[in-house]
């Protein structure tokens, strides 16, 4: 069909509104729309390819994968990207950047005062200690800032997600102390890879990428009158490092980890003392 045809096509099904239509989302499906036809017709889009596209889509959605695709196509760093220049534009950027906050976060994991112990001890993994500061533009404390944690176990699987391990597992919030401090004890995360054979992992073969991540920790920055920040720190060494498949690495998020054979060298190293 002619762009034209199209067009008129989808104008009659436009007229069929009626006045209880929200105007916005009425202009955003019918682009969303016009771009798909024209998509159809310009690549000679046969039904059956149509067909396994929706089966794709809709196994997503059985499957809960349709959060992983989102970030798995960039969607989510480009909205990441759109907040940057909203902040800049307003002369609000600065600071630690914001990164995606993917789909694998639970609400309601334990709070802690100024640090915390992640793991349950269940994973012996690599201990890993890890301690800040929040912050405000002027680089002044945050007094008692919320610091929201969540990582992936040293298999590259999230509690609640991952049944085998116990509830909130590698999950806490954290309130930061009067200078913003926080700390805490965990495991070192093995990076995330998208289920095998699942829809997401599918769609990424086709495309001829790969569906692995770098191992990350995930923040949540939160405080009365400050914008929440959502990030990412991810480590160093990781060989997926600058090769993450929902592109959430960057620049300022990849601090420096020391490797200390026993425990009196992390006390040195200023860490302060395994606790928990
Ligand atoms: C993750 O662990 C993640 O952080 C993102 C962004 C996407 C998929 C899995
Ligand atoms: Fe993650």
């Amino acid at each position: 069909m002619e762009r034209a045809e199209i067009d008129a096509l989808l104008q009659r099904f436009d007229q069929t509104a009626s006045e209880q239509a929200n105007p916005r989302t009425r202009a955003i499906v019918n682009r969303l729309m016009r771009e798909l036809c024209y998509a159809i017709e310009d690549f000679d889009i046969q039904p059956s390819e149509f067909w396994s596209a929706v089966e794709l889509l809709a196994d997503a959605g059985r499957s809960g994968e349709l959060g992983l695709i989102v970030p798995g196509l960039g969607l989510e760093h480009f909205l990441d990207l759109r907040a940057d220049e909203a902040e800049r534009k307003a002369g609000l950027l600065g600071g630690t950047p914001r990164t995606i906050e993917g789909p694998l976060y639970v609400a309601g994991a334990p709070l802690c005062e100024c640090e915390a112990r992640l793991d349950d001890g269940k994973d012996d993994g690599e201990p890993l200690f890890m301690r800040g500061q929040v912050r405000d533009d002027a680089g002044r404390p945050v007094p008692h800032a919320l610091v929201e944690v969540w990582h992936a176990n040293s298999l590259g699987n999230y509690s609640y997600f991952d049944k085998t391990q116990s509830d909130f597992n590698l999950r806490r919030g954290i309130r930061a102390d009067e200078q913003g401090r926080y700390r805490f004890r965990s495991i070192m995360p093995c990076g995330y890879s998208v289920p095998p054979g699942g829809a997401t992992d599918r769609l990424l073969l086709q495309l001829g990428r790969h569906g692995h991540r770098p191992a990350h920790v995930h923040f949540f920055v939160s405080a009365p009158g400050f914008r929440k920040l959502t990030t990412q720190i991810n480590i160093q060494d990781d060989p997926h490092l600058w090769d993450d498949f929902a592109f959430g690495t960057r620049d300022g998020l990849v601090p420096d980890v020391q490797r200390v054979s026993a425990p009196e060298e992390l006390r040195q190293s200023g860490v302060g003392k395994p606790f928990a």
